[in-house]
């Protein structure tokens, strides 16, 4: 299997968590971001949207957006699960998920930074957006959470945590004050001791 990816992009980040964690061999396939690989004609072949990740599984189909490859994943992968079986818990699970993944990513990700500026505003003022949705998100998330689990929801990761893992990454690469959440540093720190984690965390990359 082959994945696009890029170190610093959150998005690919969940997917090197889910694939470590289902332990799925895989190739890493670098798209240098900040190089503008991502708007090379020949990775817009792969993925139209020019973003990472893509998943081009060992049967040659390719997947793109990080949410329906982790649901690919999951559905493929069954073992660990990375979401509940009970109809009800799983909802909360994606709920929380989706909260850094359709609330927060895509108003800061690297095309409206680049717009922000475009359009003139300062990169002080891009990092004050950024931190701005990060807050929001991580306070929605840090309620909608179980209160007294190791992880967001359990004993054991699950999709949530592995969304908040590489949000926390941006939001500390960013230089942002994490104090108001000290429940979601205390996950991050347990799933960062996990080699699943860890192995897809931005610094253990190729060439990061
Ligand atoms: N919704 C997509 C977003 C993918 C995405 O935008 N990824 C970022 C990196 S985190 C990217 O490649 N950005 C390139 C750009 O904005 O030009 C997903 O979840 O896969």
């Amino acid at each position: 299997m082959d994945l696009y990816s890029f170190s610093q992009s959150s998005t690919a980040y969940r997917v090197r968590i889910a694939l470590n964690i289902k332990r799925v061999a895989h190739r890493i396939i670098p798209v240098d971001l900040t190089q503008g690989a991502q708007l090379d004609p020949a990775f817009a072949a792969v993925n139209p949207a020019r973003a990472v990740p893509a998943l081009v599984t060992d049967a040659g189909d390719t997947l793109t957006q990080s949410m329906a490859i982790l649901a690919w994943i999951e559905a493929t992968y069954p073992n660990p699960p990375i979401l509940p079986a009970d109809p009800l818990e799983r909802a909360r699970v994606e709920a929380a998920a989706q909260v850094m993944a359709c609330d927060v990513h895509p108003v800061n990700n690297l095309r409206i930074r680049k717009r922000l500026a475009a359009m003139g505003h300062e990169q002080e003022a891009v990092v004050d957006w950024m931190i701005h949705w990060m807050q929001d998100g991580f306070a929605a998330f840090q309620t909608m959470i179980r209160p007294d689990t190791p992880f967001a929801f359990g004993d054991a990761p699950s999709l949530a945590d592995i969304c908040l893992v590489p949000q926390l990454f941006n939001a500390r690469r960013w230089q942002m004050d994490l104090a108001p959440f000290a429940r979601l540093s205390e996950i991050e720190a347990r799933c960062l001791a996990l080699p699943a984690f860890d192995a897809a965390r931005p610094e253990n990359q190729k060439g990061a």
